[in-house]
């Protein structure tokens, strides 16, 4: 029975392999988490302009934002970058300068849950001013590692 346990690993490593997305995969569920992360964005601000700070609805927006600050950290795999057939807004400095990209991330993840705990608070006016932040952000990462605003 002594091959057994080569064989299992032989086994896990090609499921595993299987597993590995094709760049254009990779593109396309980044580009649906910023879509959702969009969408949750545009009922913060939509929201507060409503005069809303603290509803059940916005704490479900701040949540999605929360949760997409977070999964981000795993939406530019590499090689998921600029290459002939891949369509995609990602710069190629996402890579070729990862310690700015990552701490681009943190600033946004770090906004996002200072976002979140003014929601809580309900208070208007500084949650309006946490929103500022996070669009400012947003804006940082695009003006840096994103080709355009479309
Ligand atoms: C938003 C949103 C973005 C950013 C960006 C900031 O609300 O959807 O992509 O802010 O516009 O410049």
């Amino acid at each position: 029975m002594r091959p057994a346990i080569p064989i299992m690993t032989a086994l896990i490593c090609a499921a595993t392999a299987s597993l590995a997305a094709v760049p254009a995969d990779s593109v396309r569920s980044r580009v649906a988490g910023y879509r959702a992360l969009g969408a949750a964005m545009k009922g913060l601000t939509e929201g507060v302009r409503q005069g809303d700070a603290g509803s059940p609805r916005l704490q479900a927006a701040a949540r999605d934002i929360v949760a997409a600050s977070k999964a981000q950290y795993r939406w530019f795999p590499q090689g998921s970058g600029p290459q002939p057939g891949v369509k995609t807004a990602a710069r190629a400095e996402i890579w070729g300068n990862a310690p700015a990209f990552r701490t681009a991330q943190d600033n946004f993840a770090r906004q996002a849950t200072a976002v979140e705990r003014a929601v809580a608070a309900g208070d208007a006016s500084a949650l309006r001013g946490e929103i500022r932040k996070l669009g400012g952000a947003c804006k940082a990462c695009h003006d840096q590692f994103r080709t355009s605003d479309d």
